[in-house]
């Protein structure tokens, strides 16, 4: 990544001005094309596994990388590195990425309404972004994205909780905001405090979209100060995470950013790191026998290693930084799920120790377990 392609300079001023962009990136059209046909292989398997009627009517399907190996590659495609390089900077991780997928039918639940996402889990630093990529085309009629285009306000809106979407929701008008209709392969890119939304998929076919989330290495979450998200990899020291660890793989007594991130990746994670090196075994072999595709594949699984982490009502636990949020979760989830309900608690404890009524709860669960 010695110099800045064309594309992204205009991208990445409108970012940096309006904490929002939309771009049409060098994507292939067989990447867009394999990304999504994964994605929709992925809906179809969970399609009846969630009751939920939002999992009917607008899947958000998390963490993709975890479960596809075209998904976890996709993660660190060039394009998204030379994006994340020029316009996070020189140390880079994908925290969170999820496909939202909106089935035909106009259903009103497949709506997203008007919402900040940094309202959820902020962050710190901050400076980051989410890529919202098209992988159909999006009209206003089946759902396209919506945002706040014309109102440079970059402050973090009241949100009020709506029970019947279980969203909390902001307001934006029509005169400040445009439907952002896109090609398959065009994105936005949106920091959190970018107003969006969507309409429901008022057509005959589906509309999917692949959204994923960077930030520099090392963001925490504000309320506990805990690293936020999944963490991998993608930019080290300006360079793409594939080239150190090749230069790591061709001199593994080198001391480069690949030596650095190896550390990093066995600190972070000393319960699998016997499992780290293996990985990163099978990857230099690979690599020096010339064997590209396989040494691709045993890169994503080294840079995606991070072990599963727990999810409630399809967040991860850990993305909970408010207790007022988690005890208002609480109330809605009532005893429908004693498992969410016994780790939405322990959450809430974490970050408010003297929550004596959580306490209370959560012993009198273990009382009647034993
Ligand atoms: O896909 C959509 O229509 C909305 C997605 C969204 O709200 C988000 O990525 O934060």
């Amino acid at each position: 990544m010695s110099t800045t392609p064309d594309w992204i300079d205009p991208i990445a001023d409108h970012f940096r001005h309006k904490g929002w962009a939309r771009g049409v990136a060098p994507f292939d059209s067989h990447t867009i094309a394999s990304v999504r046909a994964e994605i929709e292989a992925i809906w179809e398997q969970r399609r009846n596994a969630s009751p939920d009627r939002f999992a009917v009517h607008r899947p958000e399907l998390p963490r993709l990388h975890r479960v596809s190996a075209t998904l976890g590659a996709f993660v660190r495609h060039p394009v998204l590195v030379e994006l994340a390089a020029r316009i996070i900077g020189p140390d880079v991780d994908m925290l969170w990425n999820q496909a939202h997928c909106k089935a035909p039918g106009g259903n009103p639940l497949g709506r997203y309404p008007w919402h900040q996402d940094g309202f959820y889990a902020p962050v710190e630093p901050t400076g980051g972004y989410s890529c919202w990529i098209a992988l159909t085309p999006t009209r206003a009629a089946n759902g396209a994205l919506a945002g706040v285009t014309r109102d440079d306000d970059r402050s973090l809106r009241p949100h009020v909780w709506n029970p019947e979407l279980t969203y909390y929701v902001c307001e934006v008008t029509e005169e400040e905001s445009d439907v952002l209709e896109m090609e398959p392969g065009e994105f936005v890119l949106f920091d959190a405090l970018w107003p969006h939304g969507s309409g429901p998929n008022t057509t005959g076919e589906p509309r999917i979209a692949y959204s994923l989330s960077f930030a520099q290495a090392g963001t925490r979450l504000k309320a506990t100060g805990q690293p936020y998200g999944d963490r991998v990899p993608i930019v080290r020291a300006g360079r793409s995470v594939d080239d150190v660890m090749a230069e790591l793989a061709r001199d593994p007594a080198g001391t480069g950013p690949g030596h650095h991130l190896l550390e990093e990746l066995l600190g972070r994670m000393p319960e699998i790191g016997d499992l780290i090196r293996s990985r990163f075994a099978m990857y230099r072999e690979a690599l020096l026998a010339g064997d590209d595709a396989r040494a691709a594949a045993c890169l994503t699984e080294l840079v995606c290693s991070a072990p599963d982490e727990a999810m409630v009502l399809g967040d991860l636990l850990r993305s909970r930084g408010i207790p007022d949020e988690i005890r208002r979760e609480l109330r809605d989830l009532g005893n429908k799920d004693p498992q969410a309900r016994r780790l939405l608690l322990g959450r809430l404890l974490e970050l408010d120790p003297g929550d004596e009524a959580a306490r209370a709860e959560l012993a009198a669960m273990a009382a009647v377990e034993s």
